[in-house]
């Protein structure tokens, strides 16, 4: 498997539209095993395709223990009541902002086998699958705040955007997970 680069705000594949998945082929499925991975190094508990440089609209989840492989996921339903919190997005490293929205949702999507699920979720769930599936539509959290606060986190995201040289966010392997395990072949 393979940790990706994280595409940061700048990068213009954060505003594209994504494209429906036609084909659930093996390259799809090492791509979400690769965001999966990308996603846990980064501390995230959502990765979306746009932010690894993919236009396919797939994303996914992990939010303590509730796992989800998101393949053209749509909102069918969402909740008329409505509540604030703190997001982040690992797109836009060390900015945080409150977002406005719906408690619960429900979602239709295939998984990695093609089969369609739903799921339905409030809390941080339901958060982190109405986050995600912005990001498959072009659209960020910052895009929700109002025009003061989205000045002041653009303020600090011009402080922090020089870290990330043509908009692009490296990971780094925690060196203790390189060492060789005993039982592993040379
Ligand atoms: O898509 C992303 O950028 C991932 C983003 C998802 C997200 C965070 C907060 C609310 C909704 C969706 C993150 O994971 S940023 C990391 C983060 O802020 C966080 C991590 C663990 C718990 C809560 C937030
Ligand atoms: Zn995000």
């Amino acid at each position: 498997m393979s940790i990706l680069p994280i595409r940061v705000l700048g990068d213009p594949i954060l505003r594209e539209e994504t494209k429906p998945i036609e084909e659930i082929t093996d390259e799809i499925r090492a791509l979400v095993d690769n965001m999966f991975e990308t996603m846990y190094l980064a501390k995230g508990i959502g990765l979306a395709a746009p932010q690894v440089g993919r236009t396919e609209r797939v994303a996914v989840i992990d939010v303590d223990g509730a796992k989800y492989a998101i393949i053209n996921p749509e909102i069918v339903s969402s909740d008329a009541k409505t509540a604030k919190s703190e997001e982040g997005c690992l797109s836009i490293p060390d900015v945080y902002g409150d977002v406005e929205r719906p408690t619960r949702v429900r979602v239709r999507a295939l998984d990695v086998d093609g089969n369609e699920f739903e799921v339905e979720a409030g809390d941080l769930l339901g958060r982190c699958l109405q986050h995600e599936i912005d990001h498959l539509h072009g659209k960020l959290f910052i895009d929700y705040m109002s025009v003061l606060k989205r000045r002041s986190a653009l303020a600090k995201w011009s402080k922090e955007k020089d870290k990330y040289p043509g908009f692009i966010r490296r990971l780094e392997n925690d060196p203790a997970d390189d060492h060789e395990h005993p039982d592993e072949e040379l």
